[in-house]
């Protein structure tokens, strides 16, 4: 029997695959959307993990494609938690209907183009382990950039006799660690989450902190109904304005560079972004992110406010960072540093003996065994490229993409590959993806792959690719534009460096708004950088 045949099959039914499923729609083709997990919501979907919570502001992190849709949606918090936002998430797929065309517990193993009927044949395994394959004429990756969990290899792991988590991984009916006694591996956002909240809880918490990370406060509160008011009659405007900040958030990056004002009224515009909380935090100064000087300065600050709020000076001291701040994502936070004031809470650095193995009552570091009930592995992500290479994507010739990528990955605008035609990857490596606010980013990308949909369509062509001279000249750039700022000089995920043997490649692009306005003219230059056929 033939394969069944689609126009487009998307992978992921997050917030990028949904949508995608509805612009399909839209231009009266056949969609099909396969996902692993059982309902749509991709992250918030998968991190469910206590205290899980969005670092955007609600109100902003949303969809805006329809406006019926974001006036009837009210939010409850200033920054929304992981069960609101997975709601969210099913209101949009019930709203326009979309359930029905996603496959849903079925995981993509692969997806070979044929140069011979230049179709997409893709694999899949659903329940069961029923196996099936649908030949489609374009494939949309909206695999996520945060959606592969990097569980590191500690030896013995089999041996645990406890309960053992991945943050990205949380069950769905919850843990209650009432009564037991707990570890998180990891000081990253998704600890700083969820160990004020872990605390709360367990009988006694233990961190084992590698890298101590700067967290700015997230000042949560319920959204009030009069911003709420104001915001909804000025969606439109706003949303444009976000659509120029640097990160395409609304919170103010002042056009003013380090230096332009004494370092006292520095410290008075850090003071006063504290006190409003979140990202602002960075927006004091536009070069933060540059200028090493004042990074320094405003990691500083942080590192006072962590000295005042953790009384034992020895914890506050193993939890002040030395990085440059935000060279790893700036995590938000709810009560973290204070956690560390309560007496069943303890630190362990294990910056310079690392975890040796874990035993069959918990884990060795240092020489010394700590034993536990339960284990939090809140290690992250293999992130940006991992959820693509652990799917066997092959090109042109057979060429698999982990080949292509080997030392790194390499795009066109982090859309497209050479020798993968009608691939989209939607926020991949090489746009600005996890350094703005996804869900707006998300939209983007998606309207403009509909749009060379389209385009492709009124022109009778039936493929799209990047030129190669484009794509070097893309990644050229990317890889200037990176090395012209502080984000390379930490162990970020954002480089690959969370993962072992990944190779250490800068994968987003800095360059919010800029990136759009690239985009746009390459359309108006009818594709310019890309090979139509
Ligand atoms: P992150 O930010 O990658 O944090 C992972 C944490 O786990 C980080 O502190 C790591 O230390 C630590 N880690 C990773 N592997 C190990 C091993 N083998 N041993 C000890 N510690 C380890 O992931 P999150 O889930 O917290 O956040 C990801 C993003 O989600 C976040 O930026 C937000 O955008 C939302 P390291 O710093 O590498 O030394």
């Amino acid at each position: 029997m033939a394969a069944e045949q689609v126009d487009i099959a998307i992978v992921g039914a997050g917030f990028a695959g949904m949508y995608m499923l509805h612009r399909a729609r839209g231009m009266g083709l056949r969609a099909v959307v396969f996902e692993t997990g059982d309902g749509v919501g991709g992250t918030w979907y998968w991190n469910r993990y206590p205290g899980a919570r969005c670092d955007v502001e609600s109100m902003e992190y949303s969809y805006q494609f329809d406006d019926d849709l974001q006036q009837e949606w009210s939010w409850s918090e200033r920054y929304a938690a992981q069960p609101e936002i997975l709601r969210y998430a099913n209101h949009v797929a019930d709203r326009f209907d979309l359930k029905r065309d996603i496959r849903f517990e079925t995981k993509v193993t692969s997806a070979h183009f044929d140069d011979a009927d230049g179709l997409w044949h893709v694999a899949t395994e659903g329940r069961n382990g029923a196996v099936d394959t649908v030949a489609a004429t374009h494939l949309v990756m909206a695999t996520g950039c945060l959606s592969s969990a990097n569980v590191p290899h500690f030896e013995g792991i089999e041996d645990f006799e406890g309960d053992w988590y991945h943050t990205g991984r949380w069950p769905k009916e919850g843990v209650d660690f009432t009564g037991k006694r707990v570890a998180v591996i990891g000081t990253g956002s998704s600890a700083i989450q969820s160990i004020p909240v872990i605390a709360r809880q367990a009988e006694h918490l233990t961190v084992f902190q590698r890298t101590p990370n700067y967290a700015v406060p997230a000042h949560n509160h319920p959204v009030d109904p009069e911003r709420e008011t104001w915001f909804k009659a000025n969606y439109k405007e706003l949303r444009e304005k976000a659509k120029q900040g640097r990160s395409g958030q609304l919170y103010s990056v002042r056009d003013l560079k380090w230096g332009s004002e004494p370092l006292e009224t520095a410290k008075a515009e850090f003071a006063r972004r504290w006190d409003l909380g979140g990202f602002s935090y960075l927006g004091a100064y536009v070069d933060l992110l540059v200028n090493k000087e004042g990074n320094d300065v405003a990691a500083e600050f942080v590192r006072e406010k962590i000295r005042e709020t953790v009384k034992d000076p020895e914890t506050a001291e193993l939890l002040c960072p030395t990085s440059v701040i935000g060279c790893k994502r700036l995590c938000v936070d709810i009560g973290y540093f204070e956690t560390y004031n309560r007496d069943n809470v303890s630190l362990v650095d294990i910056s310079k003996a690392p975890i040796e193995r874990l035993t069959k009552k918990g884990l060795i570091t240092g020489g010394k065994e700590y034993t536990f009930d339960a284990i939090v592995f809140a290690t992250g992500f293999d992130a940006m490229t991992g959820s693509l290479n652990r799917i066997d994507i092959r090109g042109r010739n057979g060429l698999p993409l982990v080949e292509k990528w080997e030392a790194g990955p390499r795009t066109y605008l982090g859309l497209t590959t050479v020798g993968f035609p009608n691939l989209f990857l939607i926020t991949g490596p090489g746009s600005p993806s996890v350094l703005t606010n996804m869900l707006p980013t998300i939209e983007q990308h998606v309207d403009y792959v509909s749009d060379i949909i389209e385009h492709l369509r009124a022109h009778g062509q039936k493929t799209i690719e990047p030129e190669q001279e484009a794509e070097d000249a893309w990644v050229d750039h990317v890889n200037a534009i990176a090395g012209g700022t502080l984000y390379p000089s930490c162990n970020s995920w954002y480089l690959g460096a969370n993962v072992p043997g990944k190779p250490r490649v800068f994968m987003p692009y800095p360059g919010f708004p800029a990136y759009v306005k690239k985009c746009q003219e390459i359309a108006a230059n009818g594709y310019e950088g890309f090979r139509l056929g």
